[in-house]
């Protein structure tokens, strides 16, 4: 750890509650015009209950630890839905224990009625979070259609989680997910069902896509979580090979600029029912106008 000064948890929590679900404008102007330093973003998707933030807790711990990291956030994203499920409340792990950790910041935010399991402006959120100088992000969210999708676009290290238990047979398991995934953790290692499902993925990756993803195991006492760690540090440095910073800046501006735009009109037929009126051409010059209003 270094002498950095400790974080002050209460006012990145004032600036994140003010952006979520804020206006077009008002995330603009939280933001503000800095140049802002891309943090390195991992992903952790998988089932409800699977065992992510189980897998964070420890996590958590070994990118903290004395001599890497000054600052880390996490940021959960809760589907509290009775839909997309999560585990029943009280069965499932808060992270509160390791809230004191230095350099450490946890929020969780409901994905309301979001249509991809995370919140319409987590690309905000995630920025809002760099503008506070964060050196890496971890992104926890439940995998339910197309969020593993949303997710892999905002995040530079993916890792899949995927139970022993999981309802899915590995060969029936949707294929976005395995796909997408840069790192695959099979959790509750000591359940049965754990090697072989880890074996089942990693032939079935291999078969489907050629690709040699990691598939691992690890379990909430912590063990094989060094290796997801090395993992994931591994991945990070194939990254920074291939793409510069400034490369990276560029695309998550670019993505960043889609999903405000995307709100913005949203925000504008919403407030102007009557641009849907009468032709196309015609709605959608009202439409354009009312942006530019
Ligand atoms: N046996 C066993 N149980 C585990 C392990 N890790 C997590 N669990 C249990 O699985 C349940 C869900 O754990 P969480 O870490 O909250 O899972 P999650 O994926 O974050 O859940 P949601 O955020 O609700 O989707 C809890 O009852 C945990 O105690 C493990 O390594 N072994
Ligand atoms: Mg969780």
């Amino acid at each position: 750890m270094s002498d950095a000064p400790p974080l002050d948890r209460r006012r990145i929590s004032r600036a994140l509650t003010r952006v979520a679900n804020a206006p077009v404008a008002e995330v603009l102007a939280a933001i503000g015009d800095s140049k802002v330093r891309p943090a390195f973003r991992i992903g952790i998707t998988g089932p409800p209950g699977g065992g992510k933030s189980s897998l964070i807790n420890a996590l958590v711990q070994e990118r903290l630890s004395p001599g890497t990291l000054d600052t880390l956030a996490v940021l959960a994203i809760d589907p509290s839905s009775p839909v997309s499920g999560g585990a029943i409340l009280g069965d499932r792990i808060r992270m509160d224990a390791i809230a004191d950790l230095p350099g450490l910041y946890l929020r969780s935010l409901s994905s309301r009625g979001a249509r991809n399991g995370l919140c319409d402006n987590v690309v905000d959120l995630l920025t809002l979070l760099e503008v506070q100088g964060f050196d890496e992000i971890i992104l926890e969210t439940v995998g339910v259609g197309q969020s593993e999708v949303a997710v892999h676009k905002v995040v530079d290290t993916l890792v899949v989680i995927v139970p022993p238990d999981a309802g899915d047979s590995v060969q029936t398991m949707k294929s976005g997910i395995l796909e997408m995934a840069d790192i695959i953790v099979v959790t509750k290692a000591d359940m049965s069902g754990a090697r072989r499902m880890a074996s089942d993925l990693s032939a079935v990756l291999n078969e489907r896509s050629g690709r040699s993803v990691p598939v691992l195991q690890t379990q909430a006492d912590g063990r094989g979580v060094a290796e997801l760690n090395r993992a994931i540090d591994a991945h990070r440095n194939s990254i920074v090979e291939k793409r510069t910073e400034e490369t990276t800046r560029e695309s998550r501006r670019r993505y960043h600029l889609r999903a405000l735009a995307d709100r913005q009109v949203e925000e504008a037929l919403r407030a102007n029912p009557e641009i849907t009126e009468g032709t196309l051409k015609a709605s959608y010059d009202r439409l354009l106008a009312a942006l530019r209003a």
